[in-house]
């Protein structure tokens, strides 16, 4: 049992953002001391809102390009153990406007922090990768053993967080988990990297219709935010005891292919929308169908999805009638 002297710490990088903010939230509410760190660049101070007083918690606005951030932070915050690094340029279009600053970022910085944290005796460093990492790859599902050093990136944004998984998994404390289309509440709709899934649900509610890009007939993998923060838990080892944090590469997501016309049905359904979805042109560079082979980060950590897509919808509709959402 944790006392209040020796709470472990967990230092999250991109604790502002959609994600990093619920698994923020879920390690105070286990009891762990917990660091995070964000620039705002597009996490918001907002989704911090429910655990930001909280006395476990330390918040440093930085980014995590910053020289010997974590050895910095580990002397003022000696209960670092665990690493979760979700900081990252999230949005494609940006990355292939900003290449650079994308590899600097996602990247050469996610190197020396993996870098940094083993130096430092952390016991695990979790990163957030993505199914961005498969590129175009048609077969499916996609297991984890297809990326390589050969896959054709989509955009910048792919190939640094192929490159940037790689060397995490290389470290003995490495894991990095390729996240597949997660969705839930804090998902920003007005943002331009926003998912299908809070872009619907906002027009749906603003009586608006929805807007399929394309047929339609594409498929994703949606996952929800609380069995993504589940999965970072069973990477880290921090819901089995004794701890045994992973190392590698797995994928996370439901290992089941939802089309863009089932969800904006399941979407209609949901909020007694009328209104026809408006179909236009297909997105440019749009990848057709993406889906999760997920048996492998199953077998090792004993996770596995827990929330069905109804059911997830549903908690982030609960989520977006308390919140207004921006305009989209
Ligand atoms: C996901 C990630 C992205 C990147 C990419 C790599 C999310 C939100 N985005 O993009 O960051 O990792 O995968 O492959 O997880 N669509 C509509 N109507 C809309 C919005 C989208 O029909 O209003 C379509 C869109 O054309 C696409 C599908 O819905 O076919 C999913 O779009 P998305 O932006 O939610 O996610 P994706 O998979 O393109």
């Amino acid at each position: 049992m944790q006392n209040m002297r020796t709470k472990v710490g967990c230092l999250i990088t991109g604790a502002a953002g959609f994600v990093g903010s619920h698994l923020a939230e879920c390690l105070l509410a286990m009891n762990f001391q917990v660091v995070g760190i964000d620039n705002f660049f597009s996490g918001r101070r907002d989704n911090m809102r429910s655990f930001a007083d909280s006395r476990d918690f330390y918040f440093y606005e930085a980014s995590i390009t910053e020289r010997n951030l974590m050895r910095k932070l580990k002397r003022w915050h000696p209960e670092l153990r665990y690493c979760f690094h979700l900081a990252a340029v999230v949005s494609v279009p940006y990355s292939v406007e900003h290449e650079d600053e994308t590899m600097g970022i996602n990247l050469t910085a996610t190197q020396a922090l993996v870098k940094e944290s083993r130096e430092l005796d952390f016991t695990a460093f979790v990163f957030a990768g993505s199914a961005a990492e498969y590129g175009r790859d048609p077969r499916l599902p996609l297991k984890e053993d297809y990326a390589t050093a050969a896959t054709r990136h989509t955009s910048p944004y792919g190939r640094s967080k192929f490159l940037a998984s790689r060397d995490v998994a290389q470290s003995p404390n490495g894991i990095a988990l390729r996240c597949f289309n997660i969705y839930g509440p804090r998902q920003d709709p007005a943002s331009p990297y926003s998912g299908v899934v809070s872009r619907f649900l906002a027009a749906a509610l603003a009586g608006q219709s929805l807007t399929i890009l394309g047929d339609g007939q594409q498929t994703r993998d949606f996952i929800y935010v609380s069995d993504v923060v589940d999965a970072y838990l069973h990477a880290a080892g921090l819901n089995r005891r004794p701890a045994s944090p992973l190392n590698g590469v797995y994928n996370v997501g439901t290992g089941e292919a939802v089309s863009i016309l089932t969800l904006a049905r399941t979407t209609l359904q949901l909020t007694n929308g009328s209104e026809a979805p408006a179909f236009l042109p297909e997105r440019p560079g749009d990848i057709r169908h993406s889906l999760a082979d997920i048996e492998q980060f199953k077998a090792v950590s004993g996770w596995s999805p827990k929330v069905s897509l109804p059911l997830g919808l549903r908690k982030t509709l609960e989520w977006f009638g308390r919140h207004t959402p921006p305009e989209c």
